[in-house]
């Protein structure tokens, strides 16, 4: 596992890169970058649900039936609990579909902002995201590590640890030069 930390420029703040699996993170809440169903799908969201078991499907359903009947909007964020996993909570979130026709940027940024919002709920102090939409989704890997690490150090929360936990070589490379170049 290849791993990087970087402490300045945010006040409490450290961002981690990861290589690796994000099911196996510990840490208080995993995002799950998943689909409006709310009822599971591949990448990230098939591991989740596999790792984590049945409950995590149990509770989203539930979700979907007492609130979000039209499925979870694009760029919002909701808890369930992590199931198995060694992680308290997973946070779904739904990663807008990549489009050249249009700019969905600020949905991709909503993700991490809204994620962070519901962990600071939560109570949740440390958190691992995956690339989200940078799969199935489509999103060109630099641009969704861009606007990945540029949102989280600009979003006030009370996380103190975030982890990018990313499942290639090209990906943790991707976000290292996105971290290096925060800000300018
Ligand atoms: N840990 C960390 N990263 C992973 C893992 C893992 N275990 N598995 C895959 N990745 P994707 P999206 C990486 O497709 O683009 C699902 O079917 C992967 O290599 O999981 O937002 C949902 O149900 C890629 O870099 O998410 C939706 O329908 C990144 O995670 C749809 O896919 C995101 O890839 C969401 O597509």
């Amino acid at each position: 596992m290849r791993r990087r930390t970087t402490e300045e420029g945010h006040g409490l703040m450290r961002i981690t890169l990861v290589q690796g699996d994000i099911t196996t993170q510990d840490v208080d809440a995993v995002v799950n970058a998943a689909n409006s169903s709310l009822l599971g799908g591949g990448g990230v969201d098939g591991a989740i649900h596999r790792r984590g078991g049945p409950a995590i499907l149990a509770e989203c359903r539930h979700l979907r039936a007492s609130h979000y009947d039209r499925g979870l909007p694009t760029g919002q964020a909701v808890a369930t609990t992590a199931g198995d996993l060694p992680a308290r909570w997973v946070i779904h979130t739904v990663g807008p579909v990549h489009s050249s026709a249009e700019d969905r940027t600020h949905l991709l940024a909503s993700c991490y902002r809204e994620s962070l919002r519901v962990a600071d709920e939560l109570g949740a102090t440390s958190i691992a995201f995956p690339a989200v939409s940078a799969g199935v989704y489509g999103w060109p890997m630099g641009d969704a590590a861009r606007t990945a690490v540029d949102t989280v150090w600009a979003t006030p929360t009370q996380v103190t640890d975030v982890r990018f936990v990313l499942f290639t070589p090209d990906a943790y490379a991707a976000f290292e030069n996105a971290l290096d170049t925060t800000g300018s």
